[in-house]
């Protein structure tokens, strides 16, 4: 039983029309009667316009006060929501005399953490509203309004359903069973339910590529040697004057990065330092950096121009070869899959971009309508398809030993479990809500 009272606002700093302060738990109704003077006649879900007074009996301001009576609230708790004029100092104020009528100020995500101490939403639906938040793309917030409306939750509770099914038969037959034989139906039954869920979770699992990449984006890396005009191509990208350029090699001597989305795909472009081998301590030292951004990278621009040869390619990075100041000619034994451009008269830009889409997205087409958007997901429903695997092995053996499949079937539901939060330790719960905003 959660006895305090959180207090926060729930709209962002600054100057708007309105603000919202909002107050959650068992003294939410005292403490907004209290700050409006005796005020105590609020329906539920109805707004109330009142006047609220600090200590001094000063008025703060007319707000619009709504109450979400215990448990049809976002808490599952008793929820004020004070509308006030958009002003940060009458926010401060309202939460300040809050905190002085018995509130405390929530940490991040505690409106959340409460909603699934309360039962409001499991694990992967609470996780799922940090990410909604945080989305940047229309294609990002609907990914995350998926699993915040428990679309992956229902697939995994089939799942899990289904495994406990078997688990239950094989376990009936242990208790039961008299001889060494087993029916072989039931084997039969759990191998093809094993596969089945194994086939599900596999999806899932090639699904976080692209929930990734929605939500946290890609790193695109711009790299080659000095003077290939690669801060002039980040330029271009970009549309805008973000590098420093010059006709001298070794001109860029950092790593520059800005971001742009680019259909639904937040992307990073980072410049860096032209590679070549240098006595001078600083440029060398930009180029470990661009060998780092490398090994990192998402994708990989290597970029050439007349006179230079590519930088070598690195294992296991997806690469588009671009061969830039196309302007002055091209040689003749040029590779077909080479990008021909002219960052500086921004010629093959529009194509560039629609293959960095296309190589970033190129390996998504995991069928699935719902994705994995967390490492957290990722993680456990990789654990869980490994133990579905074993018992898979155990079943196909001559005389499956029952006890050790029903063993691993049970560590498979177990991390189903953990996604959920139905077995979490604070360390966890720590972890997913340390992601969220103050007042969410
Ligand atoms: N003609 C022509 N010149 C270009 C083009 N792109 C870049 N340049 C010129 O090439 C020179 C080098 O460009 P940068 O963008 O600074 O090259 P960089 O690869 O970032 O060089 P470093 O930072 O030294 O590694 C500049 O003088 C640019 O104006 C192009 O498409 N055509
Ligand atoms: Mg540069």
């Amino acid at each position: 039983m959660i006895s305090d009272t959180i207090v926060s606002p729930a709209t962002p700093p600054g100057y708007g029309g309105i603000s919202i302060v909002r107050l959650s738990g068992i003294n939410a109704k005292k403490i907004a009667t209290s700050m409006s003077r005796g005020c105590n006649n609020f329906k539920t879900r109805v707004a109330t316009f009142v006047s609220i007074f600090d200590n001094d009996d000063e008025k703060i301001d007319d707000v619009l006060i709504t109450f979400f009576k215990s448990p049809r609230s976002y808490t599952g708790e008793n929820v004020i929501e004070f509308s006030c004029h958009g002003n940060p100092i009458i926010v401060d104020q309202i939460v300040a005399t809050a905190c002085d009528a018995g509130a405390r100020i929530a940490e991040p995500g505690e409106f959340t953490k409460r909603a699934f101490l309360n039962g409001k939403l499991d694990l992967l639906q609470a996780e799922s509203v940090a990410s909604l938040i945080q989305s940047q793309s229309n294609i990002a917030s609907k990914i995350n309004n998926k699993v915040l409306s428990g679309e992956l939750s229902n697939k995994l509770i089939d799942i899990k359903n289904k495994i406990l099914g078997v688990m239950a038969e094989l376990e009936f037959e242990f208790d039961i069973r008299e001889s060494e034989l087993i029916r072989p139906n039931l084997i039969n039954n759990a191998i093809e339910i094993v596969e089945d869920s194994v086939k599900s979770l596999n999806v899932l699992i090639g699904s976080y590529k692209e929930g990734r990449m929605y939500n946290q984006g890609a790193r695109v890396i711009i790299a080659g040697k000095p003077n290939v005009g690669k801060s002039t191509l980040l330029n271009a990208l970009l549309n805008k004057d973000r590098a420093i350029t010059d006709s001298a090699p070794g001109t860029t001597r950092d790593t520059i990065h800005d971001n742009i989305i680019l259909e639904g795909i937040p992307i990073t472009f980072v410049d860096t330092a032209g590679i070549r081998n240098t006595n001078n301590p600083v440029e060398s030292a930009g180029v470990k950096r661009s060998l780092l951004e490398i090994k990192n990278a998402d994708l990989l621009i290597n970029m050439t121009s007349e006179n230079e040869y590519l930088i070598d390619n690195i294992d296991d990075i997806d690469t588009i070869t671009v061969y830039n100041k196309s302007d002055l000619g091209s040689p003749s034994n040029i590779h077909k899959n080479t990008f021909l451009v002219s960052a500086l008269y921004k010629n093959g830009i529009k194509s560039l971009k629609k293959a960095i889409i296309k190589k970033l997205t190129a390996n998504n087409s995991s069928g699935s309508n719902t994705v994995l958007t967390t490492r957290r997901q990722l993680d456990a429903i990789t654990i869980c398809s490994l133990s579905l695997k074993r018992s898979h092995q155990l079943l196909k053996k001559e005389l499956p030993e029952l006890e050790l499949v029903s063993f691993e079937l049970r560590d498979a539901i177990n991390h189903i479990d953990v996604l959920f939060g139905k077995t979490t330790t604070n360390d966890l719960l720590k972890r997913v809500f340390s992601g969220f905003c103050v007042g969410k």
